[in-house]
């Protein structure tokens, strides 16, 4: 094991991007895109209102601090919050039944049964990754806003999940460009505590390691269009997967309708699709099921041009690089 390691240390080369090889290194994976805040997008809803813009910086404060190993502080949400929430949480609950997929219903069930998800009150972050981490292994770090590709992705192959921690503002409960707590904890979480999608979910952050700028683009690409976007079949339906649909109820109606083209998915042609984030998607890609899908993935991966192979020893915490086979 040893021996293989150093081998494939040989293969960083000095042209290979710094990657983390702990949990603890990603305090230095912190990097965010400004573009969506309310500080400085005018269309954002929260771009007029002060006290709404004066919160966010409060709340990011917690994440521009959290160090690997911290408690995630808790945050005492406003009747206003609440009352957001509140109103995502029920058509959720709605439209779920129908439209989102069995490993979904599922763990969401499992959460309402614990007390998490509850329509009168925001889960803690805490206690989400408390949840997840006695389901997958995954947990949760805060974040102060849209992280960049690199650093987003590097953090699932630790499964480790970067989630902000503000609620998007109470004038677009139903649709937001940015994601917000609401987005994290509603969209993403159910799914990240279920084996499988837990299982595709860091292979992505694996393949991201060391990967090319030009490769991360494709790896986020097929995020986009899988773990934020993605549809699957279920006994002949088309189900939703996707945090973006899961939390957006618009969206969700929109592309389980006749409008948006379904396509098959298929990494290396899902990975170069253009999309845009401000709007509804023309195009949504189906899996089979999530095996199909990691089966292709893991196919497609193994095209990549990194001349190395990494996994996570789960026993050290730590990324082994190995050889190329
Ligand atoms: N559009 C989603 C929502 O309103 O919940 C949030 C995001 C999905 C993908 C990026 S941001
Ligand atoms: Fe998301």
């Amino acid at each position: 094991l040893e021996h293989c390691t150093l081998i494939g240390d040989d293969n960083i080369t000095s042209k290979t991007p710094w990657f983390p090889r702990h949990a603890s290194e990603l305090d230095n994976c912190n990097h965010l895109m400004t573009k969506y805040e309310p500080d400085l997008d005018m269309n954002h809803p929260g771009f007029a209102d002060k006290e709404y813009r004066q919160r966010r910086k409060e709340i990011a404060e917690i994440a521009f601090s959290f160090k690997y190993g911290d408690p995630i502080p808790h945050i005492e949400y406003t009747a206003t919050e609440i009352k957001t929430w509140n109103s995502v949480f029920n058509t959720v609950q709605d439209l779920m039944q129908k439209h989102a997929c069995a490993e979904y219903r599922r763990v969401f069930k499992k959460l309402v049964d614990e007390g998490i998800f509850a329509p009168n009150k925001i889960p803690q972050l805490q206690e989400m990754s408390d949840f997840m981490c006695r389901n997958t292994g995954f947990t949760l770090r805060p974040a102060a806003g849209l992280l960049t590709a690199r650093d987003f992705l590097a953090s699932l192959a630790f499964r480790i999940f970067q989630s902000t921690q503000y609620v998007r503002h109470v004038n677009s409960p139903y649709h937001t460009p940015e994601p917000d707590c609401i987005h994290e904890l509603l969209g993403h979480m159910p799914l990240l505590a279920d084996p499988s999608f837990a299982q595709f979910s860091q292979e992505i952050g694996l393949a991201s390691l060391g990967a090319s700028d030009k490769e991360i683009e494709k790896l986020s690409t097929v995020y986009w269009f899988t773990v934020e976007f993605g549809l699957c079949k279920e006994n002949g339906a088309v189900k939703a997967y996707g945090a973006g649909l899961l939390s957006a109820y618009g969206e969700l109606l929109h592309a389980l309708s006749e409008k948006p083209e379904l396509r098959p998915f298929e990494p290396a042609v899902t990975a170069v699709q253009p999309y845009q984030d401000q709007e509804y998607q023309p195009i949504y890609y189906v899996a089979e099921s999530f095996d199909d899908m990691k089966d292709k993935f893991r196919r497609w991966v193994s095209t990549m041009s990194r001349p190395f192979e990494v996994r996570l020893n789960a026993y050290t915490g730590r990324v082994e690089v190995l050889d190329s086979v």
